[in-house]
C-alpha cells in the first residue's frame, strides 16, 4: 500500500472510504493531495476486491477549496504548461466503479467541483456547498459552472457562482445537487452502506449503469438513449442477467458472480 500524507484510506468490507485529511487547511487541496486522491482511486478501480468508493473529509470541511495559498503566485504559463486542473483533478471521472461523496461541513470551489465529479453526494445537515471563487478574483476552474448548472440549473448556479453564496444541505437538497441528507454523525456510515449495497450487485450492470447516467451529462437525449439501450443489451451476454432473473422468477435472492 502507497504511503500517503494528506490522505487516510481503509477498507469497510468492500467499500473503501478515502478521507482527506490537511485538518488544518480545511482539506484544501493542493497539488500533493490531489496526486494522493488520484493514485488512491486509480488503485482502487484496479482492485476487483473493491466494489465501490466513498470520498469524505472532517467534520468541518470536506474541502475549502484549491490551495489559495499554494495558487496566488502561479502565472498563466505555469498553469497551462502544467495543466494545471487537467491531469491532477480530472482522476475522479475516471473512475469506473461508483464513487460516492459523503459531504459534512464545507465544499467550497474546488472542494464542491470535487464532490460534484462524484456519482452521487450524501450531505450531512451541517454541509454547506457553494462556488466562492469570485470572491478571489477567478471562476470556478475544475467544472463547477458546468456541473453546477447542470445540477441545479442557471438561475441557482448563477446565484452562487457570481455571488459568492453559500447554500445549505436542505437547500442543496431541494436544488437536486445532493441525494439524502443525513445527521453529521451518520455521514460517512450512510455512504459506505449504499457502497455495501452496490457490493451485492452485479459488477458489470453496476458500472453500466453509472456510464448510462454519466452519458446524459454529455450528449442529446436521442444518442443517450441509444447508448441506454446498447448497454441495456449488452447485459443480456452476462451471467449475472440469467443469475438475477432466474432468482427472481425461484423467489430466492441472486448471487452474482460479477460476469
Ligand atoms: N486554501 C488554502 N488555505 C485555506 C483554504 C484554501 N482554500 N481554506 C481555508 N484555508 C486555511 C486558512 O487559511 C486557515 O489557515 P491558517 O490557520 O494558517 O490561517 C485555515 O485553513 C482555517 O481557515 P479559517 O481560519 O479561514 O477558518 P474559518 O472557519 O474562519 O472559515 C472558510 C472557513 C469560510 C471555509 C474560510 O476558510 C474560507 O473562506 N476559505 C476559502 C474558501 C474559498 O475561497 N474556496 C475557493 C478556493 S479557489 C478554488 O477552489 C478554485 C478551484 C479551481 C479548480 C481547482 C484548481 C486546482
Amino acid at each position: 500500500m502507497a504511503e500517503y500524507t494528506m490522505i487516510l484510506t481503509e477498507m469497510q468490507g468492500r467499500v473503501a472510504v478515502i478521507r482527506l485529511n490537511r485538518p488544518k487547511a480545511l482539506n484544501a487541496l493542493c497539488d500533493q493531495l490531489m496526486e494522493e486522491l488520484g493514485q488512491a482511486l486509480r488503485g482502487y478501480d484496479a482492485d476487483p476486491g473493491v466494489a465501490a468508493i466513498v470520498i469524505t473529509g472532517s467534520e468541518k470541511a470536506f474541502a475549502a477549496g484549491a490551495d489559495i495559498k499554494e495558487m496566488q503566485s502561479r502565472t498563466y504559463p505555469a498553469v497551462y504548461l502544467d495543466d494545471f486542473i487537467g491531469k491532477r483533478w480530472e482522476a475522479v471521472t475516471y473512475v469506473q466503479k461508483p464513487v460516492i461523496a459523503a459531504v459534512a461541513g464545507y465544499a467550497l470551489g474546488g472542494g464542491c467541483e470535487l464532490a460534484m465529479m462524484c456519482d452521487m453526494i450524501i450531505a450531512a445537515e451541517t454541509a454547506k456547498f457553494g462556488q466562492p471563487e469570485i470572491n478571489l478574483g477567478v471562476i470556478p476552474g475544475a467544472g463547477g459552472t458546468q456541473r453546477l448548472t447542470r445540477a441545479i440549473g442557471k438561475a441557482k448556479a448563477m446565484d452562487l457562482v457570481l455571488t459568492a453564496r453559500m447554500m445549505d444541505a436542505n437547500e442543496a437538497e431541494r436544488s437536486g445537487l445532493v441525494a439524502r441528507i443525513v445527521p453529521a454523525a451518520d455521514v460517512v456510515a450512510e455512504a459506505v452502506k449504499i457502497g455495501e449495497k452496490i457490493a451485492s450487485l452485479s459488477a458489470p450492470a453496476v458500472a453500466m449503469a453509472k456510464e448510462a447516467v454519466n452519458r446524459a451529462f454529455e450528449t442529446t437525449l436521442a444518442e443517450g438513449v441509444k447508448f441506454e439501450r446498447r448497454a441495456f443489451q449488452a447485459l443480456f451476454s452476462t451471467e449475472d442477467q440469467k443469475e438475477g432473473m432466474a432468482a427472481f422468477a425461484e423467489k430466492r435472492p441472486p448471487a452474482f458472480r460479477n460476469r
